[in-house]
């Protein structure tokens, strides 16, 4: 299952690099107990919307860690696939 990285900075991928790993659990972990207008509150780490960063938006991304968005595969495609790719969308937007 891959996810849109909207979906996933939903699911815990808090610094948007396409997958939920450590990296995004530690930047939660900074901004643990913050509430708006805090200096380390940032809305995208409150995964629940309920205007504080806790154990359960920790909990959300800690339940989806692993998962992956469309970033993650296209940042690793090989560089010859990828150009392939972008050479089709380029053909067919160039029609
Ligand atoms: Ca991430
Ligand atoms: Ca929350």
């Amino acid at each position: 299952m891959i996810y849109s990285d909207e979906e996933l900075r939903k699911m815990g991928d808090v610094n948007g690099d396409g997958i939920i790993d450590t990296k995004d659990i530690e930047i939660m972990k900074v901004a643990f107990g913050s509430t708006p207008g805090k200096p380390n509150w940032n809305p995208a780490y409150d995964l629940n919307g309920d205007g504080k960063v806790d154990m359960r938006d920790i909990g959300t991304a800690a339940n989806n860690y692993g998962k992956l968005s469309t970033k993650y595969y296209v940042k690793r495609l090989p560089s010859m696939a990828g150009s392939l790719i972008f050479g089709t969308i380029l053909a067919v937007f160039s029609r």
